[in-house]
């Protein structure tokens, strides 16, 4: 494992654009738990039952119920060790974004700073009807919720059959298309169009690192697969690239 971390620490060394891209995994060490892992989410709940629009309309009760559950846990959790090294990677490069699809927010509290949230993020909700932004704070509902004009209020996620908001996804293709180094943490890359970002900074020629606990459809594309936990596999890649930019730093 350690002589795959210096490769990668020896292309970081020379990037002048990385991109760190996202899934679930890299907030499971905060305790959040993943989709599709065999204690994941949808081993119990059907994606098509909760995740998509119709289902919302179907079932508001249901649907608001999971979404604050869910965001509850995300408030009671913090952002983990995997989390502190890509926000502290970001300070030693101009061109630098982290791109999830987690709606957590926990990149953003750990401190990165350009982020793309490809997915949404579940602080925000609004009404389906005129759109109206409402933040809930610490409240968490068990039922559906109306806006004063009437409309069912959803949370501001990506669900199955919706496109992805548009300034985030071109400014992450945009990234991915231009980075030297990309690496992909913590997602099994089965979701798209928010895969096609480690396949894109592929094709147009960056180094692709996946770290993962398991194989993926990208373990065979990526150039260096460093299998097991982000929270453990980040800080020691991160360690290894400030130790050895300090050393550069002194020679010359
Ligand atoms: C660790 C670890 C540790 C664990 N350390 N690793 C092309 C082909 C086929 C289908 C499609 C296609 N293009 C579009 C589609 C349809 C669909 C899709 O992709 N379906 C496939 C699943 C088959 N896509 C869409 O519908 C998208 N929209 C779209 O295409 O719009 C255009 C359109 C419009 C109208 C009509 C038709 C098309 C939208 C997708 C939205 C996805 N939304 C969700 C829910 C968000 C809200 C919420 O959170 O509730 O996003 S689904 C869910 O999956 C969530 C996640 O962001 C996403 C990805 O999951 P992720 O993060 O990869 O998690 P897991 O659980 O899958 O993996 C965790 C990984 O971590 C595992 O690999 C573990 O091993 C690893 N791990 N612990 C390191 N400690
Ligand atoms: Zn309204």
């Amino acid at each position: 494992m350690i002589e795959l971390i210096k490769k990668v620490v020896d292309k970081l060394l020379i990037a002048n654009s990385v991109v760190v891209f996202t899934g679930a995994g890299v907030s499971a060490e905060s305790g959040i738990p993943t989709f599709r892992d065999k204690d994941g989410l949808w081993q119990k709940l059907k994606p098509e039952e909760l995740a998509n629009f119709n289902a919302f309309l179907r079932n508001p009760d249901l649907v608001t119920e999971w979404y604050s559950h869910r965001r509850k846990i995300m408030h009671e959790v913090k952002p983990n060790s995997g989390h502190y090294a890509i926000a502290e990677l970001e300070k030693y490069f101009e061109r630098f974004a982290v791109i999830t699809q987690n709606i957590d927010n926990l990149h953003r509290r750990a401190g990165s700073k350009n982020l793309f949230e490809l997915h949404g993020n579940i602080e925000r909700n609004y009404c389906i009807k005129c759109k109206k932004q409402y933040d809930l704070g610490d409240i968490y509902p068990d039922k559906a919720i109306y806006c004063e004009c009437g409309g069912l209020i959803r949370p501001d996620v990506v669900w199955f059959g919706e496109m992805l908001p548009e300034d985030q996804f071109e400014g992450a293709v945009k990234a991915a298309k231009t980075c030297d180094v990309c690496f992909s943490v913590g997602t099994s890359a089965v979701v798209f169009p928010a895969a096609y970002i480690p396949i894109y900074a592929k094709q147009s020629g960056a180094f692709l690192v996946e770290i993962n606990q398991n194989q993926t459809d990208l373990s065979q594309m990526a150039d260096v697969v460093l299998q097991g936990k982000s929270g453990e596999i980040l800080p020691i890649i991160v360690e290894e690239f400030k130790k050895r930019k300090n050393q550069e730093l002194k020679r010359n």
